[in-house]
């Protein structure tokens, strides 16, 4: 297991990182889930940056303070609304992990903790989406030495099972 890798089941609003990530919608106007809790917990202005921002398409991110988090920031992200698995949905969750990272790397954040996007309301499975979430954060650490430290914050057991054989399987 990667040593810059780290699972725990717990509240991501809760995470002293420099950015969490926000598993929301296109309008990033908030939602339920795990928007909800980032948009709760924040507070007001963060509503209010996202409403300046205007959305953001599906596998893409934007940035924005955090507020009144304990992370300094938050990078929204819209995962893939699961059809089925064969409209592009691998391939757009790929992106949500490989673009936060990217946006991170910009902004100089080197401790990150991901939600596991799209695996609640936009219904994609959790063992495949597990695998991809390792298996992005695995190939961009490989290359970039500036993100200090990834968390996968897990809502459930069956989230933590599911990232913890994935980090365990073999190189
Ligand atoms: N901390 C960490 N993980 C959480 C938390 C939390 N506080 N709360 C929920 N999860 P979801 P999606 C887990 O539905 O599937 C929203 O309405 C949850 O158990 O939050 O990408 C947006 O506005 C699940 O494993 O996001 C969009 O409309 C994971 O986070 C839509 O839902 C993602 O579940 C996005 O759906």
């Amino acid at each position: 297991m990667n040593e810059r890798i780290a699972i725990l089941i717990g509240d991501i609003t809760r995470q002293h990182v420099d950015a969490i990530v926000n598993a929301a919608n296109s309008s990033l106007l908030g939602g339920g889930g795990v928007d909800g809790a980032i948009h709760r917990a924040a507070g007001p202005e963060l509503l209010e940056e996202c409403r300046r921002i205007g959305g953001c398409p599906t596998g893409e991110t934007r940035l924005t303070r955090g507020y009144r988090l304990p992370a300094t920031w938050v990078i929204h992200t819209v995962g893939p609304v699961w059809r089925g698995g064969q409209h592009g949905e691998d391939e757009l969750l790929a992106s949500c992990y490989r673009n936060s990272l990217a946006l991170a790397v910009q902004h100089g954040i080197r401790t990150i903790a991901f939600p596991a996007i799209s695996t609640g309301v936009y219904g994609f499975p959790m063992a495949p989406a597990a695998h991809i979430a390792v298996r992005e954060v695995n190939d961009f650490l490989e290359h970039d030495p500036s993100i200090e430290r990834v968390v996968f914050v897990c809502y459930s057991q069956e989230a933590y099972k599911a990232y913890e054989a994935e980090l365990n399987k073999p190189e």
